[in-house]
Order: structure tokens, then sequence, then C-alpha cells
């Protein structure tokens, strides 16, 4: 080699190697196939690449496939000029292959549809073909991680369909490049050098979320500032929409509701007044002649101080069909959410929401969706789902997981979301009887739903790998897989992602998969068990405040949440209380209802019983729940164990890193048990069980903690 040549070739490499230890490459690593048999195998397979030209996004496509090809397969593989050669990987929409290949894959082709694809083998072959260029880069992306993953090709046949039309991060970023509740650096929209430079990351971020099929990014916080909307900030927004759009992802914006007055000199903001409808059509209009795909509004309205149409005596239903008139001519959406609650409602407000919207399902115009959180009440490291699935047939209800761990131990903790998200999705509304997921309410297949979507508040910041644990990256990657098919099983994405990862070595996978299954057990476990919620520590809601009962609105304190006394503990939401229960469907309400089929995981949300009560162990609560708290610490140590033992498949930058993070993960893990155990003594005046270690320290000394400066704090509302 020429010595130049071999200069720059060790510089490359070295930069190659030292992203994929930084983590900045996330889930694309392409590391070179280390299995003989399977790399000799894919070389035969792929000796040439024929591969449709003509788009931006089918550039990208060809790109991504010399960038992994020749990077997997550790060899560059031509490109040629005819799909009839054999051993040729044939890419490209249906409408440009061959005659002969179109008949042969008709079948297939007539269910293909959206952004769907179909890899499939024919004759000497491997064709990758979709109905859009989109779809075409999707199954790109697909293949490589086939081959990432080192799974057989030969005779390959996956048609792949997004099951939901919307699959959308939501990011919480605000215009100073703060995140609320962000803990992977600053936001990565540098505002003040666009619209003129483009950093890299823009494009490198379009890429890893079209990789998994994201489609769609709401730049900007759900408490929103207006000025986003001001002709300053939509080149700006223009400037990300044209990166975005070649890979298929349409740029969003949250409209604060007051706009019109804040940035429009109208002195009112009622839904119903024509100047306001006016002001917002003609804002629709000047965003979309900027960005003509445009993907429409996401809207926080009447929750937390946001101001919305019931400052006008409107309703939800006016406020979110006004703003869809003025986006319908233009194909756009808005997602307006349901997550409201007010401190003028004394109800429980696990039940505030549901009040509220579903006397006004049918309602809405068909351009709307409601984003619901999964959950209830916000983000619980675990929630019964939330009751508005399965209550609103005639709404396109969309679901809204929280990515950034906000109440999950921020990125600290290693805890794998996806989880999470699979108890949700498979839980079963019985909405028409038995079978009626949460799921199938998602993709719409429950009540024949127009338009379905999925929303992810990102956990993404400018850290250098992202998202801060590099675990987190699990759980980006996980929501995107999942958004494109709920029913995927948790246990699949996370084989898939330490493969992509770290390491396709077995005896990596196996143990490492397992390691993040549990680890969701584990902080519910430490943090907040059998059913406990919302037991953080006030507004960073970093660490364990269950004494916390001075705030001015009483459901933002954690006493509301776990109503401990000297009798016992847990909130009643069964009938002789709130009644929450009464709004899911009769079986499901029965089975929280009842002591002996509520499931364990949720008595304490459901039920509030005496320290004496004896759990299906034959345990009182009392000890049950220093069993739970230790149970959780126990698993980290499991945790911090298993990794120890992974040394040898990993660079020691990547085992370093985690090992760091693992060990304040159990450090808090035991003051979440310590603080909350010593607090809840208070009330049940009961020995500790004596399987759970005993505190260190006293409970003042946990009372006496505080941490002004905690990531993610929210930035003063105005
Ligand atoms: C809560 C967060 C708050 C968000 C709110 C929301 O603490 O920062 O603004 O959710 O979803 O969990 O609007």
């Amino acid at each position: 080699m020429h010595k130049k040549t071999a200069f720059f070739t060790t510089i490359l490499l070295l930069c190659v190697s030292l992203s994929f230890a930084n983590g900045y490459e996330l889930w694309l690593k392409y590391r070179k196939i280390q299995n003989k048999t399977l790399l000799t195998s894919y070389r035969n397979s792929i000796q040439s690449i024929y591969h449709e030209t003509g788009s931006e996004t089918l550039e990208i496509s060809k790109k991504e496939l010399t960038r992994g090809l020749s990077a997997l397969l550790d060899t560059a593989v031509p490109f040629v000029n005819s799909s009839s050669e054999a051993h040729t990987l044939v890419v490209g929409t249906i409408d440009h292959l061959d005659a002969e290949i179109q008949n042969q894959i008709e079948k297939s082709v007539l269910i293909l549809k959206k952004d769907g694809f179909l890899i499939t083998s024919h004759e000497n072959n491997i064709i990758i073909t979709a109905k859009s260029d989109l779809g075409v880069l999707y199954g790109t992306f697909y293949f490589l991680r086939q081959l990432q993953t080192q799974r057989s090709i030969e005779d390959i046949h996956q048609l792949e369909i997004p099951k939901t039309d919307i699959r959308i991060l939501n990011h919480w970023d605000n215009l100073d490049r703060s995140v609320e509740r962000g803990y992977a650096g600053a936001s990565i929209w540098k505002w003040h050098r666009l619209p003129g430079y483009i950093d890299q990351r823009y494009i490198d971020y379009a890429r890893a979320n079209a990789s998994i099929g994201i489609n769609g990014t709401v730049l900007t916080n759900v408490n929103a500032n207006a000025l986003v909307l001001t002709p300053h900030y939509i080149e700006k927004v223009k400037a990300l929409a044209d990166v975005f759009r070649p890979y298929g992802i349409k740029v969003y914006l949250t409209a604060r509701f007051s706009a019109p007055i804040e940035i429009g000199e109208l002195s009112t903001a009622d839904p119903l007044d024509p100047e306001v409808q006016q002001w917002w059509k003609d804002k629709a209009d000047e965003i979309y002649k900027a960005i003509p795909d445009f993907g429409g509004f996401l809207v926080k309205a009447n929750s937390e101080g946001q101001p919305g149409p019931q400052n006008y005596g409107r309703s939800h239903v006016d406020g979110a069909n006004m703003l869809a008139e003025t986006v319908a001519p233009h194909n756009g959406v808005v997602m307006w959410r349901a997550f409201v609650y007010s401190e003028h409602d004394a109800t429980d407000r696990a039940k505030q929401a549901y009040s509220e919207f579903v006397p006004m399902d049918g309602k809405f115009k068909d351009n709307v969706l409601i984003q619901v959180k999964n959950g209830p009440i916000d983000f619980q490291p675990r929630e019964p789902f939330h009751p508005m699935f399965g209550a609103m047939p005639k709404t396109p209800l969309m679901m809204e997981f929280q990515i950034t761990q906000e109440y999950l131990g921020f990125s600290t903790h290693l805890v794998f979301l996806p989880k999470l998200y699979e108890e949700v999705l498979d839980a079963d509304t019985y909405q028409h009887g038995k079978g009626s997921t949460v799921a199938k309410v998602i993709d719409g297949t429950l009540d024949d739903k127009k338009i379905t979507g999925m929303a992810g508040v990102a956990n993404i910041g400018s850290d250098i790998n992202w998202t801060g644990h590099p675990f987190g990256q699990a759980n980006w990657y996980g929501y995107g897989r999942l958004a494109w098919d709920p029913y995927l099983s948790s246990e699949k994405i996370a084989e898939e992602w330490l493969r992509l990862t770290y390491s396709n070595d077995e005896d990596f996978v196996t143990p490492m998969t397992d390691l993040m299954i549990k680890s969701r057990e584990a902080v519910v476990n430490y943090m907040t068990p059998l059913g406990l919620h919302h037991l953080m520590d006030t507004g960073h809601h970093y660490g364990p405040g269950p004494w916390v009962g001075n705030l001015s609105r009483p459901e933002w304190n954690p006493t509301y949440y776990h109503k401990a006394d000297a009798e016992g503990i847990g909130f009643d939401r069964t009938p002789t209380g709130s009644d929450a229960t009464s709004q899911y469907a009769s079986e499901v309400a029965t089975m929280f209802n009842e002591l002996e089929t509520c499931p364990e995981t949720y008595l304490l949300w459901f039920h509030h019983l005496s320290w004496d009560y004896k759990l299906k162990n034959g345990k009182t609560l009392w000890d049950n729940l220093g069993l739970k708290y230790q149970e959780g610490v126990d698993q980290v140590e499991g945790m911090q164990a298993a990794w120890q033992k992974m040394k040898p498949f990993i660079t020691s930058n990547q085992f370093k890193e985690v090992n760091m993070l693992l060990k304040i993960q159990l450090k808090e893990a035991k003051w979440w048990r310590d603080a909350s155990m010593l607090y809840f003594q208070t009330f049940s005046k009961r020995e500790f069980p004596k399987e759970m270690e005993k505190p260190t320290k006293t409970l003042d000394y946990y009372q006496s903690l505080k941490f002004p400066y905690a990531p993610g704090i929210r930035p003063q509302w105005d």
C-alpha cells in the first residue's frame, strides 16, 4: 500500500474504533463478521449490488449499503448495472424491478403497503423492494441488521409493514438548549447556528431514527415557547426539515395555545374567535410554505399551567379542532395530549383525564390524535394501563411512552424500558371482550382507526453517546422497534440491540439479555414496590422523597399517593375509595377490585391495606415491603456480578463506563430502600424484616439531602 494511503487508512480505522468505543455509532456499528462460515456465505450471496438511483432517499440507501457491507464483509462489493446477474443484491422500488421478478413476488406485493418492504430470495439473488423509496431504505437497514446480528440470509423471505402510521420522538427541548427531564447533555438543536450551519449530528440523528423506522420528530418542549412559531425560527426549523426529509422524518412543533397573544398581538387566544382562527390559519400556511411536508402540532393545553381553550370557557374539542382545521388542507395532524389534571379538581388525579376526554369520543376532527401517557398518573416505574385505552372507540389514541428516565433513575441507572412498554401494550382492556389489548388500540385494529401512532419522549442529548447511559440507547432503539411493531417481544429487542451494539457472542448475549429484562423489575422493587408510586423527591424527581407533603398542589405530594398512616398504606381506588377502577371494563375493574385477583404488583395502587395484611407468601405487607426493597438492591448486585463476567467480550472502556454506573445505581438503590423503609417505619412502628439489611443512616439524614442542581429540572414556567 502507498505510504500516504496506509497512513490515512490507519487514521480512519482509529477514528472508527474510537467511535465504536464512545458509543456515538449507536447500533449501527457494522463490525466485521467474525464467524468465518457466515462471512463466506454472506460474501457468496452478495457478490454485487444493483441499486435503483434517483431520489435522495435511494442515494442514502445505496450509501448505507456500501458503508455497511464493506465493513461487515470486509470487502468492497461492486455496483452493477443489471439486476439479472447472479448473486446480486437487487434493491429498488417494485415498479423499477424486472417484470419477471415482479410476477414472482406478486402475492407479497399485493399486501405491501405504507412504507413496508419485502426482502426475498429470487433465484440466486436477494431482492429488497418496497412501494416507496423510504420503504427501500427501511429494507436496507433491516437487511444490514440481519447481517449484523448474524442471521442466515439463505432463503430469506421477510415482509415488514409498519403497524402504526406516526412513529415519533417528542423532544422536551427548550430554545435555550436546556432539556426538560433530559439527562444526556444539552439539546442537540443548535438554534443560534441554524439555518446556516448544519451539524453532522442532525444527519446522524436522522439516519439512526430511519434505521429503526421512526418517521417524525417534535423538536420542542410540550411546555411550549411561542417563539418557535416566529419567522426567525421557522427558517431554522425548515433547515432541519430539509436534512430529515430524505430519511423519511417529518418535523412537528409544539403549539403554545396563547401564541396569538404572545407573538400575534391579539388580545385573546379563544379558539372560537374568528381573528384567532385566522391567525392560526395564516401561521399554518406560513409554516407549510417553508416546509411543505410539515407534520403538524403537538399541544399540551390546560395542563400544569399551560394555556388552553378552557381559559376561555371552551373545551379540548374546540381547541383541537380549531388547530386541526388549519393543518388539514396540508395533510397535517394535531396531536392533542390527554395529560390533564387540575388542582381545583378534588377527585383522584388518576381519574381526571378519562373523566374529561371520554365524553368527547367521536367529537374530534379526523386529523386529531389524542396522545395518552401509558398510565393514568405519570410515567412511573410501574402503572396499570391508562383506562382511556379501551374507552374511546371513535377517536385515534396515540401511545405516549417516556424514554428519558425521569422517574427511573435518570441516565445513571440501567433500566431496559421496552419491558415496561411491552407490559402496557400486552395489557388487556377487555373493550370488546378478551384479547382487546392496548397494542390493538394503538395499531388501530381494534376499532378500525384511520390514523395511528406512538410517541416517545426522547432521551437524546449532546453527550457523545447521545443518551448518557450506554444502555439508554437500547431504550431509544427499543421504542423505535415497538412503534413499528407493538407486538415485538422485549426479549427479542434486547437480544438484537446487544448483538448490534456489543457482541454476537452467545456467552455475552444470553446473560446480558437476562440482565436487561430483569432490570425493569429491579427498579420497581427498589423505588416503588407493590404498586406504590410517585414517591420521588419533589421538582427534580431525583431520589426518594416519600415524606414530601407540603406542596400547594395536593397531587404533587408523594404523601397523596402512598397515604401511609398508622393503619397501613396504599391508595384505595376501589368503589370504597376513589372508584378509579370503574373506569376500566368490568372484567378489569373486578380483577383490580378483588384482593384475591388484584396482581400484587398493583396492590397498593388500588388498595389501602393494613401493615399486617398477609400477602400470598403468608408474610405481612410490612415485611413484604422490606423484602421487595431488599430484592431490588440484590438485583442490582446481581447485575453488577453479571457485568464483571462480560469483560472478555467488550472493550475496556465499554466495561468501565457501565461498571461505574452500576456502582452508582447500587448506591442509589440502597438509598431508596433505606430512606423509604425508615420513613414508612414511622407509621408502621414495626421492626424491619430480618432478611433486610439495616440502614446505616437516619431518616433525618435522608430528609436533609437537597439537590438544587439535579439535571433536567424544568425551567421556570411563565
Ligand atoms: C411530567 C414531567 C414534566 C412534564 C410533564 C408532561 O415532570 O416535566 O412537563 O410530565 O408530560 O412527568 O407534560
